[in-house]
């Protein structure tokens, strides 16, 4: 279309609406920077109390309390409110301070509401607190590198998802050289304190900076980030003390929406299998949230797939008087065959189409792939430990790595156990595809985590599921269900008899909606030989074009399309949960550093309920502390809380497993989260799984 009178460009560009259009500044944002979030009922007051708390107990890791002695004895501390401060409260309380904040890891939504609360919190007590934000993330704390925050610069921000204020990294203080560093930068600063917001390792690190600088009374408090949801805090006793970090809900929500909306087009055009993975590094709380926001036909854990025991295998070593230890747990090709076996079933229904959910980090739960990556973990921290130059640096081809590892099969360097790397495991290892090798051999984070959003796991379980999709299409076991009815309309247009044809044609005629093509009808040549044997036609003659088309129709195809879900949910905006949760995470902040608190990290309990019973606390760290294997080294870190398959979300979603797959007649059960937008009392209120788990805890949910 063209338009009759030439519009002039300078008179175009002055136009409000281009001027609307063309700003970075839509109405979305300008809305979100005006959402002011609910406070807790606490924050109302213009004075907090950090009260220690006796009836939370921690079993205390002897290696922390070795390593961080002045902060393993701190206690949790709830917020009160301070009705009648005294004068020297007060004074404390509202002394001017220095505070530095930083992000570190991967962005979660939700973090710049941390500051924000925090800006807000320390402005109204005292005009003269200044806040830092450490750019680029720890690095920014090693190489002195920041900005004062403003009213202007805060403001910007409010509500939006991202880490863009400051932006992040994950350089970890890890070594005397890096600690002396960020020591000198947080002194000549001067700051009375420094807030780390980030995951399990960053709050690790928290604690240590928090040991590093405790003399120098510089308080050191963490918040928990990560929208992988794996900081979940619970003392000794199982009391919950932080349910969940916060971007969790923002990213399950953006990868549920999208993901909807694949089973939306899944359903309509039928013709695909959308395959998503999606992000988490190790633990699926992710896609448990997914599966329980979409309800898509099949969502894998990683941490029922551990849980699995082969009971037909144990019961056949059971009958040899034996014990079958490869029985425990579930094997790459297992969890194909798991896969393939639902997608079979709704092609038998007519279903040859639907939508399946891949936790990033499930290879970490598959027997085999496990122990590689521990062993490639070890040997890879061993070279580096031993060699001038690093692993990657040294060997940077595939083709060289192989070799090094095929050199250990021979000869194994000292400080390596000897068995650490067989002949089994070079063959084994030497037969996955090339771009798995590689997946399993790149570079470990600087924390030594393996970094599965680098390893294409659908790939590689795609194509296990291709070849044995074939293997059972040449056995004729996977076929596209004929709707019995359809089967009767095409015959009778033709002029052929449905009654007579069907008991040739098919498995279980007379039995069923769905009609399945025999097992030895698997080309058309065997659908000639099956109605000649039938005597319903001679070999001289051509198969009706009304049969050829059922056939043609039960033959499946498999298509995919992979998707990969992880860093769009992790820059979305925030929901109207993490905007409030966050808000208020910044204001415990605060109150913490204002009540002279260090080592500990900021915390909401009660999530579950209505903002108005949200109750916010600090966390001890070390007490949390547990040994783990880095880098091939015992290290003490923060513990990552997995998917407990016996937890109420769980449950719920193994027990629907079976309507979701939805491999009967009829609708699927799809459902449809709403895009992320900020209103409140609807879906976005919480986490379906924060809910769920919190049933059968005290007395119900509280509005
Ligand atoms: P954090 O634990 O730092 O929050 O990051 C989590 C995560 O988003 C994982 O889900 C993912 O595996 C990883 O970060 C990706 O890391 P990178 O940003 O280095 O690609």
């Amino acid at each position: 279309m063209t338009h009759t009178t030439p519009v002039d460009i300078h008179t175009l560009l002055k136009s409000p609406e281009v001027q609307n259009v063309t700003s970075a500044i839509s109405e979305a944002v300008k809305e979100r920077r005006s959402f002011r979030p609910a406070v807790c009922p606490v924050f109302l007051s213009d004075y907090t109390r950090a009260v220690g708390v006796d009836k939370f107990r921690f079993d205390i890791d002897p290696e922390a309390a070795r390593q961080l002695p002045d902060i393993i004895h701190n206690k949790v501390q709830t917020i009160v409110t301070e009705k009648k401060p005294s004068t020297e409260f007060i004074q404390s309380y509202s002394r001017a301070r220095r505070i530095g904040i930083v992000f570190s890891g991967g962005p979660a939504p939700g973090g710049h509401n941390v500051i924000a609360g925090l800006y807000d919190a320390a402005k109204r007590v005292n005009s003269d607190n200044r806040i830092f934000g450490f750019l680029v993330g720890p690095e920014g704390i090693i190489e002195g590198e920041y900005v004062e925050l403003t009213d202007e610069i805060v403001d910007a921000y409010r509500n939006l998802g991202g880490f863009t204020m400051i932006k992040t990294g994950r350089t970890k203080i890890d070594t005397p050289k890096k600690m002396a560093l960020a020591k000198e930068t947080v002194l000549s600063l001067k700051l009375d304190a420094l807030v780390v917001v980030g995951g399990d390792d960053s709050n690790t690190n928290a604690a240590f900076l928090s040991q590093a600088l405790y003399k120098e009374k510089v308080q050191i408090i963490g918040v928990p980030k990560t929208i992988d949801g794996d900081i979940q805090v619970r003392d000794a006793d199982g009391n919950v003390l932080c349910a969940m970090s916060f971007g969790f809900h923002s990213a399950a929500r953006a990868f549920a929406s999208s993901i909807s909306n694949l089973s939306n087009d899944s359903s309509s055009d039928i013709k695909y299998w959308h395959i998503c993975r999606v992000m988490g590094r190790v633990a699926s709380h992710l896609a448990l949230e997914v599966a329980l926001q979409t309800h898509a036909n099949l969502t894998l854990i990683g941490e029922d797939m551990a849980d699995y025991v082969d009971q037909q295998r144990l019961a056949k070593a059971k009958a040899e008087g034996a014990v079958d230890y490869t029985a425990y747990g579930m094997t790459l090709r297992h969890l194909s065959r798991v896969i393939c076996n639902a997608i079979v079933r709704r092609a038998e229904v007519g279903k040859n189409y639907g939508t399946v959910v891949i936790p990033e980090g499930i290879l970490e739960f598959i027997n085999e792939i496990e122990v590689f990556i521990i062993k490639l973990n070890t040997i890879i921290a061993h070279y580096n430990s031993t060699h001038d130059r690093d692993f990657h640096t040294s060997l940077p081809t595939l083709e060289q790595k192989l070799d090094y590892l095929g050199h250990l099969v021979r000869d194994v360097p000292q400080g390596l156990n000897t068995n650490i790397w067989n002949a089994r495991d070079d063959e084994v290892f030497n037969d996955l595809p090339a771009f798995f090798q590689e997946g399993l051999l790149t570079e470990r984070d600087s924390h030594g985590n393996f970094q599965f959003s680098q390893v294409p796991t659908e790939k590689v379980l795609l194509n296990l599921v291709k070849d044995y999709l074939k293997i059972l299409r040449d056995q004729g076991k996977y076929v596209v269900g004929i709707e019995k009815d359809y089967f009767s309309k095409v015959l009778k247009q033709a002029g052929l008899d449905p009654e007579y044809y069907g008991p040739i044609l098919f498995r279980n005629h007379g039995r069923g909606q769905h009609l399945l093509v025999k097992e030895n009808i698997i080309s058309l040549r065997t659908l000639k030989n099956a109605l000649i044997q039938a005597r319903a036609m001679s070999a001289e003659d051509n198969v009706p074009p009304a049969i050829e088309k059922i056939y043609k129709l039960s033959v499946p195809s498999f298509k995919t399309q992979s998707h990969f879900y992880g860093y769009d949910g992790r820059g979305s905006d925030p929901t109207v949960f993490d905007c409030t949760y966050t808000y208020n995470l910044g204001l415990t902040v605060f109150s913490l550093i204002a009540n002279g608190a260090t080592g500990q990290m900021a915390a909401i309990r009660n999530l579950e309920h209505g903002f108005n019973h949200w109750e916010p606390l600090g966390v001890p760290i070390a007490p949390l502390m547990r040994l783990e294997e880095r880098k091939g080294r015992l290290t003490l870190v923060l513990e990552k809380s997995l998917v407990d398959v016996s937890s109420p979300a769980f449950l719920v979603v193994k027990e629907f497993r079976e309507k979701w797959l939805a491999a009967t007649a009829g609708d699927d059960q799809y459902r449809r989260p709403a895009p992320i937008q900020l209103l409140c009392g609807t879906e976005e209120d919480r986490p379906i799984t924060l809910m769920l788990n919190a049933i059968g805890q005290g007395e119900g949910r509280k509005a």
